[in-house]
């Protein structure tokens, strides 16, 4: 008897301090198991009442209903008051939506649209998948730069294997060969793409950056056609009082060459790199250079990003700070 009374007494003291601190319906809920499960501590409680002797069981029995009632009722009690709070926390449906922020588009995927647009409009088909890893073949040898050319060191190649046989490409132009094996002229191609370099991370030059290439193929085709294009597509991205400079240049897929520049920031900035498609490229492809001719253009599409919107340092386009990205 003298057990039960004070492990009464122990279950009370301790059950009044553990409710005091239970906030949320789950815990009130283990609360409740621990004192009311199969093998709770209440529970537990009333079957030592079979040991009582006769004459004490009723004092006993009575002890134990007062605690078990108590301790119901105090966790009915704090049920209604966790319940009730959430009532006065509820949503205020009156009050106004919180705005959800779309994200934004990176400068370069805007010229990039942008370009593909007016590449569209102008005919040319948008071939948005092409292999940044190449093979020698496909980067300069099918384009005219054989093994221990000169040229080659034009560009600052990152080779992936030991033997040179396959690289990062150095520009879009490999995809004009890998085009027109699979085609027949006449054709008229716009390729955006990632390429990579050797080149120091400066205010004009990235180690990977953006190009787009253009080939066209047809019968007849002159450097006027390809003035013309070039000049509609920079009238287009920058607007019709857009100054070009073409300056006469060597690239051995192309005869003659060309680099186009943009007043800028004080200065010529050059975006892109072009000519007619050279008769080695298309003897390379299988096409006869005497029926048919091209023009092939390779954007600096990072180039052409900071004349629109007006950016100084190339670094910026690479360093994904939210602030800057947010400007345009
Ligand atoms: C080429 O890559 C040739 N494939 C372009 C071409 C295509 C010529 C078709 C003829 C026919 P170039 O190395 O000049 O050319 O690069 C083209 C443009 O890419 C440059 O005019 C410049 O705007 C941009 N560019 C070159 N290097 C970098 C760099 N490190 N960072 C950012 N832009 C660059």
């Amino acid at each position: 008897m003298e057990e039960i009374r004070s492990k009464v007494e122990q279950i009370r003291k301790e059950f009044n301090q553990i409710i005091a601190e239970v906030s949320d319906l789950d815990a009130l809920e283990r609360l409740r198991i621990r004192y009311f499960g199969r093998k709770g501590e209440v529970t537990e409680l009333f079957k030592l009442l079979k040991s009582v002797p006769a004459e004490q069981k009723k004092e006993a029995g009575r002890l134990l209903n007062e605690l078990k009632n108590e301790v119901r009722e105090a966790i009915a009690a704090r049920r209604q008051e966790i319940e009730a709070s959430f009532e006065r926390e509820a949503y205020d449906i009156t009050l106004p939506g919180r705005p959800i922020s779309t994200g934004h588009k990176h400068p370069l995927t805007q010229v990039f649209e942008e370009l593909n647009e007016i590449a569209i409009g102008l005919g040319f088909e948008v071939i948005t998948k092409s292999p940044e890893i190449e093979t020698d073949y496909y980067n300069f040898e099918a384009l005219n730069i054989p093994a221990h050319h000169p040229a080659r060191d034009m560009w600052s190649t990152l080779f992936v294997t030991d033997d040179h046989k396959m690289l990062l490409r150095t520009h879009t132009s490999p995809v004009q060969i890998r085009t027109m094996e699979k085609r027949q002229p006449p054709l008229r191609i716009f390729v955006p793409g990632r390429v990579y370099r050797l080149d120091p991370f400066d205010q004009t030059h990235a180690p990977a950056f953006y190009q787009a290439e253009g080939l066209y193929v047809d019968r007849n085709v002159s450097f006027a056609d390809l003035k013309g294009t070039l000049e509609l597509f920079a009238k287009e991205l920058f607007g019709p009082k857009t100054k070009l400079k073409f300056v006469p240049s060597f690239f051995p897929f192309t005869e003659p060459s060309a680099e186009v520049s943009v007043y800028y920031n004080g200065e010529w900035l050059e975006i892109l790199g072009c000519g007619m498609v050279h008769p080695k490229v298309f003897e390379a492809v299988g096409y006869d250079p005497e029926e048919w001719s091209g023009f092939a253009f390779g954007f600096g599409v990072d180039r052409m990003a900071m004349i629109k919107f007006g950016i100084k340092d190339i670094r910026l386009l690479y360093e994904s700070d939210i602030r800057f990205l947010k400007e345009f």
